[in-house]
């Protein structure tokens, strides 16, 4: 057998920090890089470790030896959706950095639309001195963070230092200090509570097309905002894109922040791209760093080869 402590990496992110990262990366294993088109046509059997973002299809069938795969990231849709794995563990990426980044975007957003900051952009660019007033305060705005996992959790303790109010939907039931917190069947009664609401979810078969337009008649209409706000970091698959756009359209929705779409990149030809009070960012809201995401894999590779169980390891029925 070959390659018997390799590690394959397929990884579809910037190249330069890929580079950057392997430098001393996994001492004392053969890496196999296959963003060098000199590894394109490698055997890469016997290969036991892969650390992939968006692989090429064709990996799995030829690394038949795997007994383990890593995400670039904290989602693993790319993998799961895309693919026929046979049964391995399949392990995330969990990071104090990836974390840090997801709740600055989010309590960016969420600050973005309680402070009036995009018609405020509109009125510097055209030379206009107005006050938008009166303005609400963040304790006057729930914020409603569907998905209470790692991110989502790290959101809503950051969101409350900020002084919002904030409630949390899951599929079970989470307990956090100061937060009411719904599960899956209290969802109708946590969208009327909800102002703005954040998505922080991965996307499953229960998920997908869950952000459609009989959701959003649900959130709450008139809170301190106006109008509710749908912002979504999570996975674009899980929007209605369509539905979205119709909701800004016709005022269901009043703003929204957009970090992942149903198709990427973005289309030029999107709508959502004219909507005078929606940010749209291309899917960087928290992005890995290569180097943790290297360091935390040697890390799960040391405790599998002491016979320890791996951490982070996505349940393959629920999808993550
Ligand atoms: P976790 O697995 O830690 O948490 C997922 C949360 O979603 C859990 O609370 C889970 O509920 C909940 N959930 C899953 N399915 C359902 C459902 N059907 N109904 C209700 N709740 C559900 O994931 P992370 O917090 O680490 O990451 C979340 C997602 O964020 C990733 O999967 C990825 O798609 C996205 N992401 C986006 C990034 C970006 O840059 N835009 C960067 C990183 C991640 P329960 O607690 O009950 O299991
Ligand atoms: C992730 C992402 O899942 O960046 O980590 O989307």
């Amino acid at each position: 057998m070959h390659h018997q402590n390799a590690v394959v990496i397929d990884l579809k992110f910037a190249r330069s920090g890929v580079l950057e990262a392997l430098k001393g990366a996994f001492p004392g294993r053969e890496v196999i890089d296959m963003g060098d088109p000199a590894n394109a046509g490698r055997d890469l059997s016997g290969v036991p470790y892969a650390v992939v973002w968006k692989p090429d299809p064709a990996l799995f069938e030829r690394a038949r030896d795997l007994k383990a795969i890593f995400s670039g990231g904290a989602g693993v849709d790319h993998i799961l959706s895309a693919y026929e794995l046979p049964d391995l563990p399949v392990v995330r990426f969990v990071d104090r950095s990836l974390t840090d980044r997801m709740s600055e975007w989010v309590v960016l957003q969420c600050l973005t639309h309680l402070r009036a900051a995009l018609p405020y952009a509109r009125q510097q660019r055209d030379r206009v001195w107005h006050e938008i007033s009166p303005q609400p305060e963040a304790r006057d705005v729930t914020v409603g963070v569907m998905g209470l996992g790692v991110l989502g959790q790290d959101a809503v303790r950051k969101l409350k230092v900020m002084g919002f109010d904030v409630i949390g939907w899951s599929r079970r039931q989470k307990q956090i200090d100061g937060v009411e917190t719904f599960d899956a069947a209290g969802l109708g009664a946590f969208l009327a509570r909800t102002d703005i609401l954040v998505g922080l979810l991965p996307l499953t078969p229960d998920t997908r097309g869950l952000y459609n337009a009989s959701l959003f008649a649900m959130l709450r209409q008139g809170g301190a905002l106006g109008k509710p706000v749908f912002i979504n970091a999570g996975r674009g698959g899980s929007q209605v894109e369509a539905d979205v756009v119709t909701a800004l359209e016709t005022g269901v929705l009043g703003a929204a922040s957009l970090d992942v779409f149903e198709k990427e990149p973005l289309s030029p030809e999107s709508p959502l791209w004219d909507l005078a009070n929606v940010v749209i960012t291309p899917h960087a809201a928290a992005a890995s760093d290569v180097g943790a995401l290297f360091r935390h894999v040697e890390r799960q590779i040391d405790r599998f080869e002491k016979g320890e169980p791996l951490e982070y390891v996505v349940d393959r029925s629920s999808g993550y």
